[in-house]
C-alpha cells in the first residue's frame, strides 16, 4: 500500500478490495496497480516485537503494528505474533522481565493499601479468560474525516487468552474498598520524559468501579509469560473495555472518588463531537460496542472464480456475548443469518462467523452484521467523532471481491 497516489486518501486507507471496488477500481487494474508495484518497502518490526511475524503485520510506526485482515484466519485466537501493538509512550526496558517475581503493584484506594509483588499476586487466585483486546481507535482509516492518530483498519484488534488473578480477590485480601470508590484507576509503569508535565505523558486510565467484577491482573498470554510488547510482567486486563483502559507494565492500581488527572483520560480518547474540543465532560471510550468485519474472501490475492466460498469473520459484543450474525453479498440490501463456529470462550471474547454463498462473476459486496445478546444490532454508520473512536459502522467494513471466468 502506498500514499502516494491520486487516490483519496480514505479509499487509499482502506486497502482493500472494498475502497477500491467504490471506485470502480476492482480488479486492482491501471495507475493503482502501478503505484502498489513502486511502493517504498515496508517498515522492518521495532526490536521490542522483533519476535513478531511480519508478513502477518502492517508496520504504521515503531509504537503502531496492524495485523493484517488477511491474517486472522478462522481458528479465534490471534497468535501473539500477529497481534497488534500500541504503545503511547517508548516500551520500558526489557530488563523488567529479568525477575519477573519481583514486580510490584502499588494497590490504593483499599482498606488496608500496599504494594504486593507478582509473586504474593500469584498466591491470590487465578482465573483464565479470554477477550478481544481492541484500540479503541480501529476502524479510524475509515473515517472520512481523517482524524489525526494511526490510520488503524480492521487490525487493531485481536482475540487473546489471559491468566491472571482477579482483580477483586487482592482488594479482598487488602480488606475491601475504601469509601467513596467510583473508579479503578490504573496507572503505567514506563519512564516518563523529562521536562515535561508528567501528566501530559503518564498512561493512567480510569473506568468505572463496576469494572472490577471481571478485571485481571494478568502475567500470561495465550500460554505464555506476559511479553514486553504487551505488557510483561503485569497488566490490567478489563474485559470488555477498549484496549487503552488496559493498562501495560501496571505499577499502580487505585480505587477513587475520581478519574484520572492525566491527559490521556480527561482529554485523550474522548467522543468529542465533530467542531467540539476534546473536554472530561464528553464520553469516555470504555465498554466496546457490538461489532463485526469479515476476513475472507478477501481480493488481495486477486479475482475469485465463480462458485462456493466461505464468507468468515468475527463478531464482539464488547462485554455482552454475540447472538447472531448476518452476512450480506449485495452490500447490505438483503441479510443471510451465519452460522457461528467453532468454540465458544465466554462473553468476551469474539465468535468466529461462516455462511457458504455461491458467488457468480461479477463485483460483490460482502458485509457482516453482529446482534448481542441483549439485542443491540451493529449500526450501518459509524458515529462521527474528532479522534476517530469506535467505529463499528457495517458499511465501513464491509469488502468487495470481483469475480471472473477465467
Ligand atoms: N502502559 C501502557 N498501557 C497501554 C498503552 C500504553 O501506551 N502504555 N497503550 C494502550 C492502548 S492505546 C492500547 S490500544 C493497548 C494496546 O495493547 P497491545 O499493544 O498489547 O496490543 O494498550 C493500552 N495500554
Ligand atoms: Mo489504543
Amino acid at each position: 500500500m502506498t500514499h502516494s497516489t491520486t487516490l483519496p486518501r480514505r479509499h487509499l486507507l482502506a486497502g482493500s478490495a472494498a475502497a477500491l471496488g467504490a471506485l470502480g477500481l476492482a480488479g486492482w487494474t491501471g495507475n493503482a496497480r502501478a503505484q502498489a508495484a513502486a511502493a517504498p518497502a515496508a517498515k522492518p518490526l521495532p526490536a521490542y516485537a522483533g519476535w513478531k511475524t511480519p508478513e502477518a503485520l502492517i508496520v504504521h510506526s515503531t509504537s503502531t503494528l496492524e495485523t493484517r485482515r488477511s491474517a486472522f484466519g478462522t481458528s479465534v485466537i490471534t497468535p501473539s505474533n500477529q497481534l497488534y501493538v500500541r504503545n503511547n509512550l517508548p516500551a520500558p526496558d526489557a530488563a523488567i522481565l529479568d525477575n519477573r517475581d519481583a514486580w510490584s503493584v502499588s494497590i490504593e484506594g483499599v482498606k488496608n493499601p500496599r504494594s504486593l509483588t507478582l509473586a504474593e499476586l500469584r498466591t491470590l487466585g487465578v482465573e483464565t479468560v479470554a477477550t478481544v483486546l481492541q484500540c479503541s481507535g480501529n476502524g479510524r482509516g475509515f473515517f472520512p474525516s481523517k482524524p489525526s492518530g494511526t490510520p488503524w483498519q480492521v487490525g487493531a484488534a485481536g482475540c487473546v487468552v489471559w491468566s491472571g488473578v482477579p482483580l477483586r480477590n487482592v482488594v479482598a485480601a487488602l480488606g475491601g474498598l475504601a469509601d467513596g470508590a467510583a473508579y479503578l484507576t490504573g496507572t503505567g509503569g514506563e519512564k516518563l520524559p523529562e521536562g515535561v508535565d508528567p501528566l501530559t505523558v503518564l498512561v493512567e486510565r480510569s473506568v468505572p468501579v463496576k469494572a472490577l467484577d471481571d478485571a485481571l491482573l494478568a502475567w500470561e498470554m495465550n500460554g505464555e509469560p506476559l511479553s514486553l510488547a504487551h505488557g510483561g510482567p503485569l497488566r490490567l486486563v478489563v474485559p470488555g473495555y477498549q484496549g487503552v483502559n488496559n493498562i501495560k507494565y501496571v505499577k499502580r492500581v487505585a480505587f477513587t472518588a475520581a478519574q484520572s488527572q492525566a491527559r490521556i483520560m480527561s482529554h485523550g480518547y474522548r467522543m468529542s463531537p465533530p467542531g467540539s474540543k476534546a473536554s472530561p465532560d464528553q464520553p469516555s471510550v470504555w465498554e466496546m460496542g457490538v461489532k463485526s468485519w469479515i476476513n475472507g474472501p478477501l481480493a488481495d490475492k486477486g479475482a475469485l472464480k465463480p462458485g462456493q466460498v466461505q464468507v468468515h469473520g468475527v463478531a464482539f459484543g464488547g462485554t455482552r456475548a454475540i447472538k447472531g450474525v448476518e452476512v450480506s453479498v449485495d452490500g447490505g440490501k438483503t441479510w443471510q443469518a451465519a452460522k457461528l463456529i467453532g468454540p465458544d470462550l465466554g462473553p468476551f471474547a469474539w465468535r468466529q462467523f461462516a455462511l457458504p454463498v455461491r458467488l457468480e462473476a461479477g463485483t460483490h459486496v460482502l458485509a457482516s452484521r453482529a446482534t448481542d445478546t441483549a439485542g443491540n444490532v451493529q449500526t450501518e454508520q459509524r458515529e462521527e467523532n474528532l479522534g476517530g473512536y469506535n467505529n463499528a459502522s457495517w458499511r465501513d467494513h464491509a469488502v468487495t471481491v470481483t469475480v471472473t471466468v477465467a
